[in-house]
């Protein structure tokens, strides 16, 4: 009999495993319980997500402790591994290392750190993002992967060279001086509306490290294919955050038009499977075991 695998290493195997793997989104407790409910075998914590749930945009606009307090409640709200959205790494080589030992601590899985600069901003704002240099984004990488606290914490390095506009070449540059720098996957990402640029890297790089996609842009591309060009890993990087909003805004007009919840009633949730969704029959357990007897 083997103990079940840590998050750390749950995370690890979906990386490194021979067949495709998926992350669904999530950006609070309740998303993340719904992501394991569904399915998935692991999450990734957007950070445009988790901000934008807070009402701020993708630019570091939440602090990274901040941050690290949502993260803590999807950890404890899930049996998945997550992999954070650690955009920049909050700083420098410094900031990486005590952030990544905050994770450690708390539970998440890995981190996905990109080549860019602090505040960074969400990739598909604007053309020609600056990238950080590539020696010092490789020192972030080290000085992560030196402050793990555990041995199966999986750092994924993002390489942005192809939604910047630098090319092929660049881009499988940075993606082997990661790589060397002791990166566990190479997340390649692209704006285009097709995979093209995401499958010649692919090529090019003839699985030196697992290849981690985002195909938020690309998303009519049949997954087949992606299993075919050897991804590792594919993140749906937003969608339920960005189902909740057409939800939510559909019951808030219907009850502001109507003043009356007549119409919407069977429609939502009900407020036992909130109750269920949380895990109130474990706290009544708890009740019978810990409560004095009346
Ligand atoms: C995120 O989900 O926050 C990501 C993916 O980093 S993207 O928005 O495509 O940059
Ligand atoms: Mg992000």
């Amino acid at each position: 009999h083997r103990p079940p695998p840590t998050k750390f290493a749950a995370l690890r195997n979906e990386i490194r495993s021979p067949t495709l793997s998926f992350l669904m989104e999530a950006h609070d407790g309740l998303s993340a319980k719904i992501v394991e409910e569904a399915g998935f075998r692991g999450i990734w914590a957007s950070g445009l997500t988790v901000s934008a749930a807070l009402g701020l945009r993708d630019s570091n606009e939440a602090s990274w402790t901040q941050v690290l307090d949502v993260l803590e409640y999807m950890a404890d709200a899930t049996a998945l591994p997550i992999l954070v959205d650690g955009d920049t790494g909050h700083g420098n080589f410094n900031n990486v290392r005590r952030f990544v030992r905050k994770l450690c601590e708390r539970g998440l899985a890995g981190v996905c750190l990109e080549d860019k600069l602090f505040p960074k901003t969400n990739s598909f704002i604007g053309d020609g993002q600056p990238l950080a240099d590539i020696d010092e984004f490789c020192g972030r990488i080290k000085a992560g992967k030196d402050s793990q606290l555990d041995d199966d914490f999986v750092l994924v390095a993002r390489v942005e060279a192809l939604i910047s506009g630098l090319g092929m070449e660049e881009a499988l540059r940075r993606a082997e001086a990661y790589h060397r720098a002791g990166a566990d996957a190479i997340l390649i990402h692209s704006k285009r509306s097709t995979a093209d640029e995401i499958f010649a890297f692919a090529r090019h790089w003839a699985g030196r490290a697992p290849l981690v996609i985002v195909p938020t842009m690309y998303y009519a591309t049949p997954t087949e294919l992606f299993r075919e060009a050897g991804i590792s890993t594919v993140i749906w990087a937003n969608h339920l955050l960005r189902s909740a909003i057409v939800a939510m805004r559909e019951t808030a007009a219907r009850i502001a038009e109507d003043e009356s919840l007549v119409r919407v009633e069977g429609r939502v949730a009900s407020v036992k499977e909130v109750f269920r969704l949380v895990g109130n029959a474990e706290l009544e357990q708890a009740e019978k075991r810990y409560l004095p007897a009346k």
